[in-house]
Parts: C-alpha cells; structure tokens; sequence
C-alpha cells in the first residue's frame, strides 16, 4: 500500500542545477578571484559527482592552477561551498526557483488522501529551506514528515543512507513507499533502499537511461499527469 512519497529536491522538485547551484558556484570563484567558472556543459558533467564540496575537490584535480596540497585544497573548496550556498540561497529566497510542473498538485494530493510526504536529499538543510520557503511559503516544514539532508546522510547518493533515514523517520517500508528522482545516481541511491522510483528527467539528465525505475516521465504533468492514483497502478 502506497503510504508515502519520498522527494529528492534538486532537479526534481525544482531545476535548481543549471540556473542555481551552478551559478552560485561561479559567483563564489569571482568573489575569491578565481578564473574558474562552469560552463553549463562543464557543470552537466561535474553533475556525476553528487555534492557541491565534493564537486569542488573533484574539479580541482584537473586544475593546474588550483592549490597544491589536499589540506589547502579542502580549505578551499569548504570557503567556496559556503559562499557559494550563501549566493544560491539568497536568489531561491527571492521567489527565483518555481517548483515543476506538477509537484505542487501531487505533494497536495498526498495530504489530502493521508500520504506522508518526505526529502531525500544530499544538500543542506539551508539550501532546502530556502528553496521550499520560497516556493511553498514559510510553513513549508509543516507538510513533510521526514527531512533528511547533507547534515543528517553525509555519505552521498547513490549511497542509499540518506533514502534509509527517511524511511526509518517515516516508519515506513521501502514497499510502501514511492521515491522520486531525476538522476541516475538519485535512482541507484532509492533502488539500494529498495524503494520503488519514479523518474522525472530534469534539464541535465532528458537523455538519461533510468532501466530500473518504476516509470519515466519528462515531468509530473507530462505525457500524462501522475496522480497518486496512477502511482498506486504502477506499483501494481
Ligand atoms: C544534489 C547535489 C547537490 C547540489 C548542490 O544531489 O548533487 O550537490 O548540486 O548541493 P541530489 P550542495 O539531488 O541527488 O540529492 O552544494 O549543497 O552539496
């Protein structure tokens, strides 16, 4: 039986990736003087590695200029990450990210019929926060049962912990419960977990192969809207 839907938030409940994070990031590299900047097709293949600090070292390691040593390396790569999630969370506070297509309806949907709603996330706490307080308002928190963030899983997707602690705070089985994702690392994350998982391609991953996911779809509202009743015939 359905009992809940797990979201992951970046690419899938917003396109948060190529306009947001990516953005932010090359505003962090300016306000250090840093030349870098992520292209958006740069940024698509940088997307494999989940997490903006991991993202940042991995970059690094092909950067001639970048410091020499791991420690500095690190050093750096934390003082961006936190400049750069200071840049993306002023611009999503400021109402700049609208939710897709049909997450709105169906997270509505799921408090009506008595559905849990919970995040599965690998970015922080804030981030999400800014994000779902301005697209949703400032009682956001209100409609989710389980909010689990980089804080809470730092072992990143597709490391299943983060789908784990949702279910455990959810008191949910992973057969009662439907994830979704856009990424294939997102989908492989929910799949460890054993959690049936809806696809919805976002920007960076249209031409993804998603083989293992319950269905496909370009976006909640497309080609079909997905109600929880169609939810409930897929997991069938
Ligand atoms: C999200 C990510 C994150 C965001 C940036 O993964 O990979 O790294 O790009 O977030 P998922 P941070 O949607 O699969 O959870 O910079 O805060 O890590």
């Amino acid at each position: 039986m359905l009992r809940c839907v797990i979201w992951d938030i970046d690419g899938t409940v917003a396109e948060t990736e190529r306009d947001g994070h990516r953005v932010a990031f090359n505003l962090a590299f300016a306000s250090l003087g840093l030349p870098w900047r992520w292209d958006i097709e740069h940024y698509g293949g940088l997307l494999g590695v989940t997490g903006g600090y991991e993202r940042l070292l991995f970059d690094m390691q092909a950067r001639p200029d970048a410091p020499p040593t791991a420690d500095e390396r690190e050093g750096l790569a934390r003082e961006l990450h936190r400049r750069k999630n200071r840049y993306y969370t002023g611009e999503v506070l400021a109402g700049g990210m609208p939710l897709r297509p049909g997450v709105r309806e169906l997270m509505d949907e799921c408090a009506e019929q008595g559905v849990k709603l919970g995040i599965a996330t690998t970015t922080g706490r804030a981030n999400v926060d800014a994000l779902l307080r301005g697209a949703l308002g400032a009682g956001w928190r209100a409609r989710f049962d389980a909010v689990v963030c980089a804080e809470e899983a730092p072992l990143k997707k597709p490391h299943p912990q983060v789908y784990r602690l949702a279910l455990q705070q959810l008191e949910c089985a992973p057969g009662d419960a439907v994830a979704v994702e856009d990424a294939p690392n997102g989908l492989a994350a929910a799949q460890a977990a054993g959690i049936p998982t809806l696809v919805t391609r976002s920007l960076y991953f249209r031409n993804g192969t998603f083989d293992a996911a319950l269905a496909v779809c370009d976006d909640l509202t497309w080609p079909q809207r997905v109600s929880l009743d169609l939810l409930r015939r897929w997991l069938q």
